[in-house]
C-alpha cells in the first residue's frame, strides 16, 4: 500500500504564488508516489470572520485552483474538509486531551490574535483541527512551507499524547518541505511571508492575475540600493525573486547564478516577471475551462468525499473505542 499524504490550503483571499511554490507545485510531484487528501480546509477558515457568500465561491475557486494546478482528481482526492464530518468530530476528541499551553505558544495564534479585537476559540483551536485532519488519514507525510512547521511539530505532540494515554493508535506524520519555495516572501516587504491576508496591491501575487499586473508588481518590488545582482551580499527582496524565478522555471542553483550574477535589478524583474507568466498561463487557462463547468467540479468535490469518508469513519470509531466512547 501506498504511504499517505494529506495537506490543505484555506479557502481566503486569493491564492498567491506562495502558496502554489510552497504547497501546490509540491502535491502535484508527490500524487503519483503517494495515497494523497488534498483539503479546502473552510472550518480553518471560519476561525476568522468570513463574508457567507464570498466564501461559497472561495471555495469553488480554491477547489478549481488545485485540479488546475495539476492535482489529478482520478489519483487524489479533492476535498472540502466540512463535508467530512469527521474532520470535526475527531478534532473535539483530540482537544480534550490537548493542553492549553501548547496552544497558547504558537506564533501563528500569536501573531494573528494580535491583530483582532476579539479573538474566537476557534483561532486558539485551529492547530488541533489541522492536527485532526492529518491524524483523520493516518497520513504519513504532509507537505507544506515553513510557516506550518510549528504546527506539525504540535500534530506530533498531540498524538504521542493521545497514544500514551489511549494506546498506540496514530502514526507520526513527517513534515515535507519543498527544496525551492518554502518561503516566498511578499513583493513589498521581504522581511514577511507573502500571505492572502496583507492588503497592499503589491504584496501577493495571485494565481489569477493577468500578465500585466503580474508584471508590474514585480516591476516595483522592493530591492535593495544596489544597482546588479551579487550573490554575496543580495539583499532579501532579491533572493525572493530569484527564488521565485528558480521555483518556476526548475534551474540549478548553478543555472541561476551564472545567469544572474551582475545582472541590473531592471533586468532581472523583467526575466522572474516572464518566467511567472509563462507559469501561471496554462494554468489559468485551464482554471477558466474548470469553472465554466460547474458541475464536474461538483461531481469532483463529491466523488472525492464518499471515497475517503470510510477511511475517515473508521478511524474515528477506532479513537472513541480507545476512549471508551460508546459507538453504534
Ligand atoms: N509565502 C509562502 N511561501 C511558501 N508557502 C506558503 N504557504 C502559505 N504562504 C506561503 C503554504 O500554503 C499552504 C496553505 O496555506 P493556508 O492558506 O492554509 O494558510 P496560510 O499559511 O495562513 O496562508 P496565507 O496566505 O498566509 O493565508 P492567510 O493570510 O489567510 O493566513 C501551507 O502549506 C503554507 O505553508
Amino acid at each position: 500500500m501506498k504511504p499517505r499524504v494529506l495537506s490543505g490550503i484555506q479557502p481566503t483571499g486569493s491564492l498567491h504564488i506562495g502558496n502554489y511554490l510552497g504547497a501546490l507545485t509540491n502535491w502535484v510531484k508527490m500524487q503519483y508516489d503517494y495515497e494523497c487528501v488534498f483539503c479546502i480546509v473552510d472550518l480553518h477558515a471560519i476561525t476568522l470572520y468570513q463574508d457567507p457568500k464570498e466564501l461559497l465561491q472561495k471555495i469553488e475557486q480554491t477547489a478549481a485552483l488545485f485540479l488546475a494546478a495539476g492535482i489529478d482528481p482520478q489519483v487524489s482526492s479533492v476535498v472540502v474538509q466540512s463535508t467530512v464530518k469527521e474532520h470535526a468530530e475527531l478534532c473535539w476528541l483530540l482537544t480534550c486531551s490537548t493542553p492549553l499551553g501548547w496552544l497558547e505558544r504558537m506564533t501563528q495564534f500569536k501573531d494573528k490574535s494580535s491583530k483582532q479585537d476579539s479573538v474566537s476559540d476557534g483561532l486558539l483551536q485551529y492547530p488541533v483541527l489541522m492536527a485532526a485532519d492529518i491524524l483523520l488519514y493516518k497520513a504519513n507525510a504532509v507537505p507544506v512551507g515553513d510557516d506550518q512547521i510549528q504546527h506539525l511539530e504540535l500534530t506530533r505532540d498531540i498524538a504521542q499524547r493521545f497514544n500514551a494515554l489511549y494506546g498506540e493508535t496514530f502514526v507520526m506524520p513527517e513534515t515535507r518541505l519543498p527544496t525551492v519555495g518554502a518561503r516566498i516572501m511578499g513583493l513589498d516587504d521581504p522581511s514577511k511571508k507573502m500571505s492572502k491576508s496583507e492588503a497592499g496591491s503589491g504584496h501577493a501575487i495571485s494565481m489569477l492575475d493577468e500578465p500585466g499586473v503580474i508584471r508590474k508588481k514585480i516591476m516595483r518590488a522592493t530591492t535593495d540600493s544596489r544597482p546588479a545582482v551579487d550573490f554575496d551580499s543580495g539583499g532579501a527582496g532579491v533572493l525572493n525573486l530569484l527564488t521565485i524565478h528558480q521555483a518556476f522555471t526548475g534551474w540549478s542553483d548553478d543555472q541561476v547564478k551564472r545567469h544572474f550574477a551582475g545582472m541590473r535589478y531592471g533586468d532581472l524583474k523583467k526575466t522572474v516577471a516572464e518566467a511567472v507568466v509563462a507559469g501561471l498561463e496554462p494554468l489559468q487557462e485551464r482554471y477558466r475551462r474548470i469553472m465554466a463547468d460547474p458541475g464536474y467540479l461538483h461531481g469532483v468535490l463529491r466523488e472525492s468525499a464518499d471515497r475517503v469518508r470510510p477511511f475517515a469513519d473508521a478511524t474515528v470509531r477506532l479513537v472513541k473505542q480507545r476512549m471508551g466512547i460508546y459507538t453504534d
